[in-house]
């Protein structure tokens, strides 16, 4: 899939430019696909700078997924919260562990002598993450433009908190190349690419395919089915009769349904559902041990 426009590559070199500047990184990534959704260039880029994961969307992902990834991170050395940008869920345990792991870097520029000043913290991930949220909830107020779509914010913002915290909000950063299909298919089907760009049967097919799987009978009940589905091309078009959204002739409009389907996934409709799960063993290379 190819999808890289210009300001994505504006956006890798403010990256680049400021991750000198910050004390943490919190890469926020989209719990119903943790590894599809972070950015490896992040850890290309970071050097020894301390993250945090923040694992959001909690509310969309299947909690007990979520607590499998969660200590498939803890395994490997790699802090995770879990959490919910819009209600705040988990936003507490995020600024704790934000307070503490800036305490090092903190504790070397006293020593050093310097002058105190707020620890500055840095918010990066793929697009349509929830960056921009997490930052207005810390912050308490709406001083980030959020949105349903990918790439709202487009340049760097700092953002001060009381007189200990200061927060650059990041536009969202996808890598250039992504190679495994399958990982774009998730990034189309979480909304992490922009609908304009993706090839919507396609994408919305491979999800049917995966929940008709998965769980057909959240399927059923969303779409008042007298049966679980069995087939995703069969269950699309039962969608398209059930809701009305036929082209002349009476078939189903596939391209509608097909962008209904994905919309009521990604809102939730659908239910709390994980897109994939922790790989077998370490994973090298995602998680840097925070020294
Ligand atoms: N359900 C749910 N929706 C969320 C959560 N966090 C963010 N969103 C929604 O996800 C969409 C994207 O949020 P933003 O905060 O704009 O994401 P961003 O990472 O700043 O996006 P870009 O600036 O475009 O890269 C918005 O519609 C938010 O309301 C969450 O925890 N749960
Ligand atoms: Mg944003």
């Amino acid at each position: 899939m190819q999808w890289y426009p210009g300001h994505m590559a504006k956006a890798r070199d403010l990256l680049r430019k400021n991750i000198k500047l910050v004390d943490l990184i919190l890469e926020v990534i989209d719990a119903r696909i943790p590894i599809s959704s972070s950015n490896p260039e992040i850890n290309a880029l970071k050097g020894q700078k301390p993250k945090l994961l923040i694992l959001n969307k909690m509310d969309l992902a299947s909690p007990a997924a979520t607590a499998r990834w969660q200590k498939w991170y803890k395994q490997q050395n790699c802090e995770t919260i879990a959490l919910n940008a819009i209600s705040g869920q988990g936003l507490r345990n995020v600024m704790a562990a934000a307070h503490r792991l800036v305490q090092p870097t903190m504790k070397k520029l006293r020593d050093k002598g310097r002058r105190s000043r707020p620890a500055r913290l840095m918010v990066v991930g793929i697009p349509n993450v929830g960056k921009s949220s997490l930052l207005n909830r810390i912050v308490g107020r709406k001083r980030a433009a959020t949105g349903a779509r990918p790439g709202i914010t487009r340049g760097k913002q700092w953002i001060k908190v009381g007189g200990e915290l200061e927060l650059l909000d990041m536009p969202g950063i996808l890598w250039p190349r992504i190679e495994d299909p399958s990982i774009g298919l998730k990034l189309a089907a979480t909304g992490a690419l922009p609908l304009e760009s993706v090839p919507v049967e396609e994408v919305a097919h491979w999800l049917g395919a995966l929940l008709v799987k998965k769980n057909p009978l959240q399927l059923k009940e969303r779409y008042g089915f007298s049966s679980s589905p069995k087939d995703p091309n069969q269950m699309l078009d039962d969608i398209g009769i059930k809701r009305g959204m036929l082209l002349p002739g009476g078939v189903s409009d596939r391209d509608r349904v097909a962008r209904l389907f994905l919309r009521e996934f990604q809102n939730g409709q659908l239910g709390r559902i994980t897109l994939e799960l922790p790989p077998e063993g370490n994973y090298n290379g995602f998680c840097t041990h925070v020294p």
